[in-house]
């Protein structure tokens, strides 16, 4: 059997999603959650520098989406065909946009930018980006792509504490209950859940 690590700090952000499916699989890996004395040592033996990195047999690889939809082809949660596959992608990089908007703010230094910012993004961006996820999960019975568990699923439900946090929008989910169901549903499926009630705690955990 392939010797299996992941790599990550003790987060629920980018990384996270790669340990859910992994779980769901029932893959046997080392979930290596990395401290930042330890990342000093490990940081220049990576590919891009960069975690997360999934690491089979002693080769690495990085990108947490790259890995995801990796995972996702490796255990039946992918498209059947290029055009799925597209449209898994498509959805997941807007997902991706949405967490990157909330991260130019969240990672902003000078606090009075910040505030201009979340006030400017909150305002004229969040809305419509935010109706539009919601629309995309109501139209897709509750996932996030075609209308089905896909491994787009776990990359929602392993960003979206994070995400809600970068928004200051503690109130997302009476919001949206289309995404705090769409979490739910991942994150209760049985091996999931398992992994889930014996992760340690992070600094997302609500
Ligand atoms: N595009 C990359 C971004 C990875 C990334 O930003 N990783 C951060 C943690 S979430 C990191 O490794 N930070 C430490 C560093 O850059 O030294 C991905 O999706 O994997």
């Amino acid at each position: 059997m392939p010797a299996t690590k992941f790599y990550y700090f003790n987060l629920k952000a980018l990384g996270e999603s790669c340990r859910l499916l992994l779980a769901y699989a029932g893959e046997e890996f080392e979930d290596k959650r990395i401290s930042m004395e330890e990342w000093a040592e490990l940081k220049p033996k990576t590919p891009f520098g960069q975690m997360p990195i999934l690491e089979i047999d002693g080769k690495q690889y990085a990108q947490s989406n790259a890995i995801c939809r990796y995972l996702g082809h490796k255990y039946g949660l992918a498209g059947s065909n290029i055009e799925e596959d597209l449209i898994i992608d498509q959805n997941v990089d807007f997902l991706h946009d949405i967490r990157a908007k909330a991260a130019v703010v969240h990672y902003e230094s000078d606090e009075a930018v910040k505030a201009k910012k979340h006030e400017d993004f909150t305002k004229n961006l969040y809305p419509v980006m935010l109706k539009k996820l919601n629309e995309i999960i109501e139209q897709n019975n509750g996932h996030l792509a075609l209308g089905k568990l896909t491994w787009a699923d776990f990359v929602f439900a392993g960003v979206y504490d994070y995400v809600k946090t970068m928004l200051q929008m503690p109130d997302l989910d009476e919001k949206y209950p289309s995404f705090k169901k769409l979490k739910e549903s991942v994150v209760t499926l049985p091996k999931v859940k398992e992994f889930c009630a014996n992760e340690p705690k992070t600094m997302y955990d609500f």
